[in-house]
């Protein structure tokens, strides 16, 4: 079984959330729109008529076609040991993917507050207001929330007990981002949630994970995917 992965070439964004998945199961998979001819597949993919998506990341699975980054992460964790096998569980750890999707929204909204369809430059002073209001409102929200999963009621090793989940990947990849987007912020920030940067570094020691983070797989980060280092924005 080769997973098809269509997404944009050349960013993370949100396909890094299905890459890491596929990357901590060791899965076969093709990052069709990085091939040559690939864009086009996608836009064609986009276009069918059985199940299109809105909107890439999707995965194709044989027959199958998964959109939604937190649809596809319920997929994969229960096909490859990623989620709990109970309801409770299971649907816990996807109340906490679409809880990281809001994040992510979010972090998006920081440098594209009025619309997605302008540039940053097109509403800069917005976006240094919603920058602002994100550092000192939400980031430490978001953060403390998944801190406390961390550390309350006890210490625990990943977000719903002592085996990692999808989920745990997903929040890896949000500090990343965000040390990337955000440094002196997160600088800040962090030092109250030591318990983000010992996940963070859990995961990235994982030796699926740490092969794949050095790999040519992995795409830099840059100012064209969600995670954006604008400096003006980082005060
Ligand atoms: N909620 C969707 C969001 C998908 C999404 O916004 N994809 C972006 C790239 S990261 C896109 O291509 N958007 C095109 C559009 O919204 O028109 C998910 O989690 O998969």
């Amino acid at each position: 079984m080769v997973y098809e992965l269509y997404y944009w070439p050349g960013i993370q964004g949100r396909g890094e959330f299905v890459r890491l998945a596929l990357e901590e199961a060791g899965a076969g998979y093709v990052d069709v729109a990085r091939r040559q001819g690939g864009t086009d597949l996608l836009m064609a993919a986009l276009e069918v008529e059985e199940y299109p998506s809105f909107a890439p990341p999707f995965l194709k699975v044989g027959e199958l076609t998964i959109g939604q980054v937190s649809n596809i992460l319920l997929y994969l964790g229960e096909q490859h040991g990623l989620a709990p096998r109970t309801d409770p569980g299971r649907l816990w750890v996807h109340q906490l993917q679409l809880t990281i999707a809001d994040l992510v929204t979010e972090v998006h909204d920081t440098h594209h507050p009025i619309a997605t369809s302008l540039y940053y430059e097109d509403q800069k002073p917005e976006a240094l207001r919603r920058s602002a209001d994100f550092i000192e409102e939400r980031l430490p929200k978001f953060l403390g929330y998944f801190s406390r999963l961390l550390t309350n009621p006890e210490p625990r090793e990943f977000l719903s007990g002592d085996r990692l989940t999808y989920a745990d990947l997903s929040l890896f990849q949000v500090i990343e981002g965000l040390r990337y987007a955000f440094p002196k912020a997160m600088q800040l920030t962090e030092t109250e949630y030591p318990a983000l940067g010992a996940l963070r570094d859990r995961v990235a020691a994982r030796p699926n994970i740490a092969a794949y983070l050095a790999s040519e797989r992995r795409i830099p980060f840059n100012e064209n995917g969600i995670f954006r280092h604008y400096p003006e924005l980082d005060q």
